[in-house]
């Protein structure tokens, strides 16, 4: 235990993907937030992370140095991970390492653990599973004795949401407890903002603003969110700005030309600012085929968006049929599309944004980081008994 952990304050390694990814996301907004709240964060990854982006006397980055060599032609991340993990928790006296996506990050937890109690040192560490971790990449013959292996040996595991819980144990053989802990947002950083000076400049003729942000992957059916934007603007004057970049884009822009609508369809990119962007839509389009929780339809709704969403995973843990937006059976376009148009309708509009609101307030970060801190505290606690043993 550290003399921190005496103060009731933790000392705790951060593992994540350092990319635009939701898994990212959460774990870069949650070391944030555990730093603000006086507790020690040290981020363990590739390069730095996107939304690392302040400055705190709690907060320390350290960088994986990953040595390529001729012989190797993939080299062994994992390897480097798990010894920086080691040197990590020796040098800095971590009482807690909470890796995030199981792949790798669990297996190379698993690893650091072993090697640090050969030398008398004792490292508990937490899980969190995300979504494709389980859903699509982690079932795969490759990789599932291993992720199997690393979710039963950690010391706690959270999944993102209760479906991804389930899921989790239909898919694997698990004999770890999962507790749930859904995302979560800062309520300062995303909301409404004004800025209608931009929104002028998208929509000139006072037209509605729909958005999609992803990583533009197969399984958020990108091609769903320009059919259904085809049918709203069929109806009504629209706009549609796409956000984000990845495999599936450049099949989405050949569509928007194929359907004549291209004038009408911005592809921006990757954002930093997303939160601007939201501030002048008026919809979300999420019409995923595999979604654990939804992050990108959470930080909508705290900038007053209504969510168009197909029922998939964890997404009506979050968006609350006919009361946020609503949710379709995934690839129901026409419906999806019918749904779009009463939200977008005068006299409906506000009501759901209101309610969008509501909803993210209850996963305001003020609700959640005591679940993750209790959790910590719980798993430190029962190690250490475990060690006394
Ligand atoms: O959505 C993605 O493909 C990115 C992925 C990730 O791991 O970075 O997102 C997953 O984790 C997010 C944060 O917990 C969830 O909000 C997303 O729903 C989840 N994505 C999927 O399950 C497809």
């Amino acid at each position: 235990m550290s003399s921190n952990m005496k103060a009731g304050k933790m000392k705790i390694g951060i593992v994540c993907y350092p990319t635009f990814g939701g898994s990212g996301v959460v774990a870069t907004e949650l070391g944030k937030a555990l730093a603000k709240g006086g507790h020690e964060i040290h981020f363990i990854t590739y390069s730095q992370p996107s939304r690392l982006d302040f400055l705190n006397e709690n907060l320390f980055y350290h960088e994986v140095d990953i040595r390529t060599y001729p012989l190797f032609e993939y080299p062994p991340y994992e390897l480097a991970l798990a010894s920086k993990m080691v040197s990590v928790v020796k040098n800095e006296k971590l009482d807690l390492l909470h890796v995030h996506y199981a792949i790798p990050h669990a297996s190379a937890a698993y690893m650091a653990k072993q090697i640090l109690k050969t030398q008398g040192i004792f490292i508990p560490f937490v899980t969190t599973l995300h979504g494709t971790d389980i859903t699509l990449v982690g079932k795969d013959a490759s990789y599932e004795p291993v992720v199997t292996f690393s979710i039963n040996e950690s010391d706690g595991v959270t999944a993102v949401s209760k479906d991804l819980r389930y899921q989790t144990f239909e898919f694997f053989d698990i004999t770890n407890d999962i507790e749930v802990i859904p995302n979560f947002i800062d309520l300062d950083k995303f909301k409404k903002q004004k800025k209608d000076h931009f929104k002028k400049a998208i929509c000139p003729n006072d037209e509605v603003l729909i958005v999609h942000i992803s990583n533009f992957r197969k399984v958020k059916r990108i091609g769903d969110v320009v059919k259904i934007f085809n049918n709203i603007r069929r109806e009504i004057p629209a706009k549609l700005l796409m956000i984000g970049d990845g495999p599936e884009r450049s099949g989405a822009e050949e569509l928007s030309k194929k359907l004549g609508i291209e004038d009408d369809v911005r592809f921006l990119g990757k954002l930093e600012a997303i939160e601007e962007v939201l501030s002048v839509a008026d919809l979300f389009l999420m019409p995923s085929e595999k979604e654990s929780f939804g992050l990108a339809a959470l930080e909508a709704m705290a900038c007053e968006v209504p969510v168009i969403s197909s029922n998939a995973g964890g997404i009506p843990e979050l968006n609350i049929d006919g009361v946020t937006g609503f949710l379709s059976e995934v690839g129901d376009v026409e419906e999806m599309s019918k749904n779009a148009l009463h939200i977008l309708n005068k006299e409906n509009l506000h009501t759901f944004k209101e309610n969008a609101l509501k909803r993210a307030k209850e996963f305001d970060i003020s609700n959640i980081l005591p679940l993750y801190e209790n959790y910590y505290r719980k798993v430190i606690e029962k190690s250490a008994e475990k060690v006394a043993i």
